[in-house]
């Protein structure tokens, strides 16, 4: 715990120090073992061996994720074969999959990130730690599992599914800290409550890990009442390494980023300026030891902006704040530009409906045509069709009037919006004849 407590406290100085020096070794480094970023770095005049200041890397291309796919399977290894421990891939379900692969090194230096986030949550040794995120070449399950064992806790690899075998295993084992995507806690705690369990107070729970999709503040707060944690946001990808990029801390006033392992820049999207603290726009990051896959100005399409000021928890390490969406979530209905979490914002203004929703995508007259479902909450009565019908013209109304686009809402029943027991599916696009994820 020492020496973690001490790189977490570290002044601006001695951080910046440590960056300076990952970004001047990993540009060399994948200068010199990747034919990828040897290329893009002659062609845009960058020279890795001038590297002075931190300023400096803004010389450096970007790299994007079609780079990556570019590259695959093995194109952009740093690190001989022989070197690299465990592969994770990204699910690919949109294009061909990214690599992600891991030294020891790498592995190692994964479980201290995302033990940060079990140590926020005042995570010990005496913790029982249950990971219900899925297991295998995703990167949530076995991310937080080597975090709880570089914390110390008690491992629980339940991955997800099998519900009712997770709520007795985590009430029988006396769970503390859970770590699943927040759609999958929301989903636990629904089934809990359905059979008849209060798990607020009936399990030991009292923190979670949560993260690989955005969740509205509203929706934490109803996780955290039904669960009776505090729902901690984890944020991270299978191109940088996986969960703990950045984790919030129990101030819960953004997510602090691994600023000893990763560089974080913010750019403007359209011209890919770099843009002061405090302004939102395109996460960009690059490691900054990372061994067998390295990253240098990785464009993550998250949109989120750094947080001016120290935070009050004391942990030096900058903060991003809460990921609203990414850029290529951004839906163009009718040449509107419209994300999904501003169709969320709108509905949360309605408490007659609960957070479960999906859009669906269509085409009508060479149109796009926008049908967004929402289940009714439980205590409504959802066989009083007049009030639903009066219901749903009204949140059609105020979709109108803040998206400037018509938006069809069909309420629909309690529980029939299919869980997800991974990342929930927010917009099925039928005009492409493929599901979003
Ligand atoms: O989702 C890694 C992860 C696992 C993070 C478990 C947190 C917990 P990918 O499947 O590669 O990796 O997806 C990465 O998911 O670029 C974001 O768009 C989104 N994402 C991840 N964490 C968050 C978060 C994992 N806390 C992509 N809030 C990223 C919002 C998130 N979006």
């Amino acid at each position: 715990m020492g020496a973690q407590t001490d790189v977490l406290h570290l002044s601006r100085d001695e951080i910046e120090k440590i960056q300076l020096e990952g970004i001047k070794k990993t540009v060399v480094d994948c200068y010199e073992n990747v034919p990828f970023y040897k290329k893009s770095f002659d062609d845009a005049g960058f020279n890795p061996y001038a590297v002075e200041t931190l300023d400096d890397l803004k010389a450096a291309p970007f790299v994007t994720k079609q780079d990556l796919r570019d590259n695959y399977p093995y194109g952009m290894l740093a690190r001989p074969l022989s070197e690299v421990k465990e592969i994770h891939m990204s699910s690919g379900t949109t294009g061909i999959a990214t690599v992600g692969a891991y030294t020891e090194h790498d592995l190692q230096f994964w479980g201290d990130c995302f033990a940060r986030g079990i140590r926020y949550a005042g995570g010990t040794a005496d913790d029982v730690f249950h990971v219900c995120y899925g297991y295998g070449l995703f990167t949530g399950g076995l991310g937080a599992h080597y975090g709880g064992l570089s914390a110390g806790c008690t491992v629980i690899p339940m991955s997800s599914g099998s519900t009712e075998r997770q709520l007795r295993v985590m009430r029988d084992m006396g769970s503390t800290i859970i770590a699943c995507t927040p759609s999958y806690a929301m989903h636990l705690a629904d089934v809990a409550i359905e059979k008849g369990m209060n798990p607020a107070q009936d399990f030991k729970l009292r923190a979670g890990i949560l993260g690989a999709e955005p969740f509205s503040d509203n929706f934490r707060a109803e996780l955290e009442r039904k669960l009776g944690i505090k729902a901690l946001d984890v944020y991270g990808l299978t191109e940088l390494m996986g969960p703990g990029v950045a984790i919030e801390c129990l101030e819960q006033k953004g997510l602090h980023i691994a600023e000893d392992h990763f560089y974080c820049e913010i750019i403007d999207p359209a011209t890919g300026e770099t843009l002061p603290d405090g302004e939102w726009g395109e996460l960009v990051i690059t490691t900054l030891d990372r061994e067998a896959s390295p990253v240098v100005r990785y464009r993550t399409r998250d949109i989120t902006r750094i947080l001016p000021g120290t935070c009050a928890c004391g942990v030096t390490h900058r903060r991003i704040d809460r990921l609203h969406g990414r850029t290529d979530d951004m839906l163009v209905l009718r040449g509107v530009n419209v994300f999904p979490s501003q169709v969320e914002d709108v509905m949360e203004t309605f408490p007659e409906v609960s957070s479960w929703y999906q859009i669906e995508l269509t085409t009508k007259n060479s149109l796009d045509n926008v049908t967004l479902k929402v289940e009714i909450n439980p205590d409504f009565d959802f066989d009083n069709i007049g009030a639903i019908e009066k219901l749903q013209a009204a949140i059609q109304k105020r979709l109108k009037e803040q998206l400037l686009i018509k938006i069809n809402v069909r309420i629909v029943e309690p529980k029939s919006i299919a869980r997800s027991e991974g990342k929930a599916k927010r917009v099925i696009d039928l005009r492409k004849g493929i599901y979003n994820d």
